[in-house]
């Protein structure tokens, strides 16, 4: 049906790069070898729509958006491709003649992981709806040599290991010497003065060589091929053997040495900031090398860089590129000589904020001592901005010192990246609605009041060609053979399958599909796990980044007190449960670490107990990641989003779960406020503290948990099998620092910061609620299939649209071939 996908070219193509990549034919090749070849037969396939797409950009002068990113957390592209262009039975059958199973062949493609989360999958599944709308866009990034590490569970603990997914190659990316960047850090600036103006030129630097590699983003069926564009650090001088210069010498050392770490490792912490010097050498790195680019591509085809804006639009994914704005006033006054409002005037009209935390621990504020030595000009113009700024709030708000303390961009020694991102740009919007809300009336409530224009809410999205069509190829078949298929690009039509709803022949193929799907976990567990669950079981999921405030504490304290209730009442009427974790660590986190190692000492001792009968089973899957988060969402029948509410900002994975019809089991928090709206609350299971609630007790400094304590049986005894060695028999003391987290004020925190004992009687509400729910499997079918219906507001085709439409003012293009 679509770009010139044509059969037998393929297979020739396969068999051809199969030759010319290894020097063999296909019955002599490894998987691992099949999947490159079959790669680069997709490269060919697309490699000319790739080429058009950008002609046609060129020839249509349009605006472009350059969504500047640290984390593209894209997951496997093979798979993903051959869906794209429409030829899956296709390629499944040319792989089945050859011998191979396609499957099989994906699995063999490392998960490109150059991202933490939700950060980093939501740039991805953007990408996606981009070139599937047929917006002009570019993802800017950095080229990690390792990304995301792999994560072990060696006697319960997670370890980590090294993430070498360029060890083979990656058959996508198309290195682009050609637009290889020169980028400065570090020395002093001289200013020279030159027919009566000052000009700053930055001497006595260290530098690098920003070389780009490309990745086709395939739009679906519409013969649109976008760039994701990572950069390489290369060394810029080899030593040149005529300088016998000792300064030289070392310089040329360490410009070697600093090529090479820049770009070594993906910093692996989520909503946390670390104020380390690489980590802002990364930023600038990268985006030094993009601006540069940007801005030349413009002035290649254009003669007015006053007219910059027209064609181009930064948006930048919290506030870890925000020195794109300096950067961007750099070139401007320093290579192109404009005055400061000039300048000033390009760049606050080419730059938009996206804020993805409220959370004050992941707030980036660089001392100023740093900054200034690795930025020396940078920080010149941040300076200059903020004396402006600060000039500008005096004005407004004549004699209050404190509108200048909260507002300003350098202060009390350190340089505030949200601040300078608010000021420096145009738009500032929040993830979710609930969200924005909260940027406004509390965390920026200073910036909303004197600029309440910029501000606006744009609710995430997912990719439903990612996350229904391609991870449960059984539910989009049969939601096609419902409704057609035109869901694949128009997410809301999906909402024709609710009169399907009440259907028992529909409820019943429904319920077959996720038993089939859970079949296919299960057998996931067994392999990687080797636990053994029964898919007739419930399927309660909670994946995402392990972090306090998403509250896996409270998940698993609850199964540790369902464990109880059965250990007292073996007997006890409860429909069996599998409660399924995946998280990753940050590296140096040391209490969620810990609390991987208690689900997994939890996990130890109820899967070996026969005496509950399987009631309970709990399983910690190992390295969750996008490749098995496709499995796992397909497989859920409930989805814990259960964080403090107030603390998450959105959420993405609820809406991956809801698409594939699980029901949601959370707080009034992010985005699960708009899905309950969708869905309607009595398809869902909500509980706790809403945010108002929360935000108020953490202003009158907190609750006493020592109350719940004291009075409620049932959670002091879990408490207690924390620090009486009933999960740690070996070292009782083990979980010792989880339970004084939720009893004892610690030097700064609050006893219990996150409410998981104050929501914890609520939580265990609704758990109850599920397990009498799920026993009548019609009214579950029904809520399931409502949840699938109700969905359709959350691909991120919707967002993308809005964001064209109130920040970025994108013309779409078409490309024929
Ligand atoms: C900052 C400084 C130094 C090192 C690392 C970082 C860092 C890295 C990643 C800070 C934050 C992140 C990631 C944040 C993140 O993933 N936020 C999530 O964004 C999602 C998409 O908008 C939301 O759905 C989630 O609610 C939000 O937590």
């Amino acid at each position: 049906m679509s770009m010139g996908f044509d059969k037998e070219t393929f297979k020739k193509s396969v068999l051809f790069n199969m030759k010319n990549v290894f020097r063999k034919t296909v019955d002599e090749a490894t998987k691992e070898q099949m999947y490159q070849a079959v790669a680069y037969a997709v490269k060919d396939v697309i490699i000319d729509e790739w080429i058009a797409t950008h002609k046609e950009y060129e020839k249509q002068d349009v605006k472009t958006l350059y969504y500047l990113s640290m984390e593209f957390l894209m997951g496997r592209a093979l798979g993903n491709s051959i869906i794209s262009f429409m030829a899956q039975p296709d390629v499944k059958d040319v792989l089945e003649e050859l011998g191979f199973d396609l499957n099989a062949i994906e699995d063999q493609e490392p998960d490109p992981a150059l991202g933490n989360g939700g950060l980093g999958r939501l740039a991805a599944c953007f990408l996606d709806s981009l070139a599937t709308l047929g917006y002009p866009a570019y993802g800017c990034g950095i080229r990690y040599r390792y990304g995301m590490f792999k994560q072990k569970i060696e006697n319960g603990y997670q370890v980590e290991i090294p993430d070498d997914w360029l060890k083979n190659g990656y058959p996508f990316e198309i290195r682009r010497a050609e637009y290889a960047t020169e980028v400065k850090f570090g020395g002093y600036v001289k200013v020279v003065r030159e027919n009566g103006r000052e000009r700053f030129v930055q001497e006595g630097y260290q530098s690098v060589l920003a070389v780009p590699y490309d990745m086709p983003i395939i739009g679906y069926g519409n013969n649109v091929v976008n760039t994701l564009r990572i950069w390489d650090a290369q060394a810029i001088n080899t030593f040149s053997l005529d300088s016998f210069d000792k300064g030289d010498y070392q310089k040329a050392v360490e410009q070697e040495n600093l090529a090479k770490t820049i770009v070594e490792v993906l910093y692996p912490n989520d909503n946390h900031y670390a104020g380390k010097e690489l980590r802002l050498k990364q930023q600038y790195f990268f985006i030094s090398a993009s601006v540069q680019r940007a801005v030349k591509k413009y002035m290649e085809n254009h003669d007015d860089i006053h007219k910059f804006y027209e064609k181009n639009v930064f948006q930048l994914n919290d506030t870890h590129p925000t020195v794109a704005v300096p950067e961007l006033m750099r070139i401007l006054l320093d290579d192109y000589g404009l005055s400061w409002e000039e300048a000033w005037e390009i760049t606050t009209r080419t730059c938009a904020y996206t804020n993805h935390t409220i959370m004050s621990e992941a707030l980036e504020k660089w001392p100023i001592e740093l900054f200034s030595r690795l930025l020396p000009r940078i920080y010149q113009i941040v300076e200059e901005i903020n004396r402006r700024f600060q000039l500008k709030i005096s004005q407004m708000y004549p004699g209050n010192q404190d509108k200048v303390r909260k507002m300003a961009i350098v202060y009390d020694g350190q340089v505030r990246m949200a601040n300078l991102a608010i000021v420096g740009g145009f738009s500032v919007n929040g993830v979710a609605r609930l969200h924005t809300e909260i940027l406004k009336n509390q965390e920026l409530k200073d910036f909303y009041e004197m600029m309440p224009e910029k501000f606006n809410n744009k609710t995430n999205g997912i990719t439903q060609r990612r996350f229904l069509l391609h991870g449960n190829p059984l539910l989009s078949e049969w939601v096609t053979k419902k409704i057609g298929n035109d869901w694949i690009t128009n997410l809301p039509h999906i909402h024709r399958l609710a009169v399907y709803a009440d259907d028992p022949k529909c409820q019943q193929e429904f319920m077959d599909i996720k038993y089939q799907n859970k079949v296919r976990l299960a057998r996931y567990i067994k392999e990687h796990n080797g636990i053994e669950v029964d898919p007739r079981s419930i399927f309660d999921v909670q994946v995402k980044r392990l972090h306090e405030y998403k509250r896996q504490l409270m998940n698993i304290l609850h199964v540790m007190y369902l464990y109880n209730q059965l250990k007292d009442n073996p007997n006890l009427d409860m429909v069996p449960r599998t409660f399924i974790f995946g998280a990753k660590a940050a590296a140096g986190y040391r209490r969620a670490k810990l609390t991987i190692k208690l689900i997994n000492s939890v996990a130890e001792v109820i899967n070996n107990d026969r005496s509950i009968g399987g009631k309970i089973k709990v399983v910690f899957i190992e390295d969750y990641k996008v490749s098995n988060a496709e499995i796992i969402f397909a497989a859920a029948d409930v989805s814990e989003q259960i964080s403090t509410a107030s603390k998450e900002a959105s959420g993405t994975g609820n809406m991956k779960f809801m698409l594939n019809g699980a029901l949601t089991l959370g707080t009034m928090d992010g985005a699960n406020v708009e899905i309950v709206e969708e869905v309607g609350a009595e398809n869902a299971f909500i509980f706790g503290l809403s945010s108002d609630e929360v935000i108020r007790y953490e202003r009158d400094g907190g609750y006493d948990p020592m109350e719940i304590f004291n009075n409620n049986y049932e959670i002091r005894r879990v408490l207690m099998q924390l620090i009486n060695g009933y999960y740690s028999p070996q070292d009782p003391e083990l979980f010792r620092d989880i339970y004084n987290s939720l009893l004892n004020t610690m030097s700064s925190d609050r006893a219990d910061t996150y409410f998981i004992l104050k929501d914890l009687p609520s939580y265990g509400e609704a758990q109850k609620r599920i397990d009498q729910a799920y026993r009548d499997e019609s009214w579950w079918a029904k809520a399931a299939i409502l949840n699938v219906a109700s969905s359709g507001k959350f691909t991120s085709d919707r967002t993308i649209l809005e964001y064209v439409r109130d920040i970025w003012h994108l013309e779409k293009v078409n490309v024929e071939l």
